[in-house]
């Protein structure tokens, strides 16, 4: 699918590990089944890609029609100082699927199911890095052999060194993780690497129809591999660029690097407008404005409010006001609104990897009042899609977000036939004025609150 296809949708992230319980008619793939999912112990809870079938009905009540599911590809399968793959991100061979999570035709069914509901499936790609448990400061072969690394010659990856993030050339060069877990960093100017990548990525959404991909690391790798490897793919691509520098994360668009990336901007804008009571509102207002004047496509971004590599939102605030008003902003805002597995059932215990990653299932799946509100906002959204549903001749896809008036702690905005009036007041409730004077509607219009 395109950029344009996926602007409209509204995407669920999912740990394969974390999401579904293995069903008792598939083989398990993690002997022993822990008797309950503990984050902190970092190991296999024994979710699948075949248990996520299980699962799509719950999405769909809840107006989702995306997933993106985490890694699939070979990971080591080793004790680590940071404990086991059960993540998904240690990939060491990206051309050959994780058995931890299923068989080929495992995944090919989970991408009829999800096809067959007219849904798309985005999976997280991590080209970027390779860890190691042998290496430290010198690269050899057979260093890279005990690490079973796809990458079999040194002149596969950089040479070592750490990445510094104040300086750019370090953070394209230099190798993530640490010295208990480094994580090589990939030649990717090594013409070897950028074709077999190419080669790899074309025949890998098309023998699976993937939809989409989700970069893991985008930002470490210079710009200009990208446009060969997602022309390669053929579907849309959204990169992780982990930052708040909106001059930076733009360039991705900008430079025409890739589609799309995740949108880190408007979630720092959010945080330090809602992640508390009464706290900065003007922080969306300026950043938002600051997005859709930089992103020459906005909506083709994809607007969290957590993700797991962040705290969960109820972990920074409790209150459930303050997650509302963030989730309709994130919903009515020009962009993909994206999910956390989790967010739904209020989940707040987890501060940030690994606390984030908790098992799903011991939530029952339940019809919570965050789960009907986001499936609220996805039927509006649907709906003035569907009926292409205009006011003053401007739809919701084709326009842009316009800020229309703001106090400390109000904001409102229109996008198309849509007007969001939100608060950071939080709990409990207060009588307070907030005069939009402005709205676009004429007087008298139908409105529908
Ligand atoms: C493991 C353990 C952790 C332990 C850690 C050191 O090692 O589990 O307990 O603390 C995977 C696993 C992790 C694992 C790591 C390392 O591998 O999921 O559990 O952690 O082994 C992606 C994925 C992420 C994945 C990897 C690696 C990459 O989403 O899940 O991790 O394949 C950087 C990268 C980003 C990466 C992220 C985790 O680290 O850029 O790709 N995510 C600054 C930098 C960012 C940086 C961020 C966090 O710090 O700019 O580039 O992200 O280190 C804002 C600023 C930002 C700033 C933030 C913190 O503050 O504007 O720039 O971000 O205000
Ligand atoms: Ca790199």
């Amino acid at each position: 699918a395109t950029a344009d296809d996926w602007r409209g949708r509204s995407l669920y992230q999912i740990i394969t590990d974390r999401f579904a319980p293995p069903s008792d008619t598939a083989p398990a793939r993690t002997s022993p089944l822990p008797s309950t999912c503990d984050p902190l112990a970092q190991t296999w809870c024994g979710g699948t890609w075949l248990s996520i079938i299980d699962k799509l009905d719950y999405l769909q009540g809840m107006g989702i029609d995306s997933i993106w599911i985490s890694p699939v590809s070979r990971n080591i399968d080793v004790y680590t100082p940071y404990n086991y793959a059960y993540h998904g991100y240690w990939v060491n061979d990206p051309t050959t699927l994780n058995p931890r999570f299923g068989t080929e035709s495992d995944l090919l069914a989970l991408s009829s199911a999800v096809h067959e509901r007219g849904m798309y499936l985005m999976v997280d790609i991590v080209v970027n890095n390779i860890p190691s448990l042998s290496v430290s400061a010198s690269l050899s072969s057979s260093s890279l052999a005990a690490d079973n690394s796809y990458w079999t010659d040194p002149s596969d990856f950089h040479p070592q060194c750490w990445i510094d993030y104040s300086n750019a050339t370090s953070v394209e060069y230099c190798w993530l993780g640490d010295d208990k877990l480094p994580l090589m960093d990939v030649n990717t100017e090594n013409p070897n690497v950028v074709q077999t990548l190419q080669s790899w990525i074309a025949n890998f959404t098309k023998a699976y129809t993937i939809d989409g991909l989700r970069i893991d690391a985008a930002k470490h790798i210079p710009g200009d591999f990208w446009p060969g490897f997602c022309g390669a793919a053929g579907v849309f691509c959204t990169g992780e660029v982990y930052g708040s520098d909106i001059g930076f994360a733009s360039q991705f668009q900008t430079q025409q690097w890739m589609d799309s990336i995740l949108g880190y901007p408007l979630y720092y804008s959010l945080v330090n407008a809602f992640g508390a009571p009464m706290a900065n509102m003007s922080a969306f207002v300026d950043i938002g404005k600051q997005v859709l004047s930089s992103f020459p496509h906005p909506e083709y971004l994809a607007n969290f409010l957590e993700n797991h590599d962040l705290p969960r939102w109820r972990n920074t605030t409790v209150d459930p006001q303050l997650a509302y008003n963030a989730i309709v902003a994130q919903h009515i805002f020009d962009g993909i609104p994206l999910i956390y597995y989790g967010q739904e059932q209020d989940f707040g215990d987890g501060a940030a990897d690994p606390h984030n990653r908790e098992a799903l299932w011991p939530s029952d799946y339940a019809n919570t009042t965050t789960y009907q509100r986001i499936g609220r906002l996805n039927k509006i959204r649907k709906a003035v899609i569907a009926n292409n549903t205009q006011y003053a001749g401007h739809n919701f896809l084709d326009s842009r977000a316009t800020f229309i008036a703001s106090s400390n702690y109000d904001v409102a905005f229109r996008k198309g036939p849509i007007l969001a009036v939100l608060t950071n007041r939080g709990s409990p409730s207060q009588n307070a004025t907030f005069g939009v004077g402005q709205t676009g509607f004429t007087s008298q219009s139908d409105i529908v609150e």
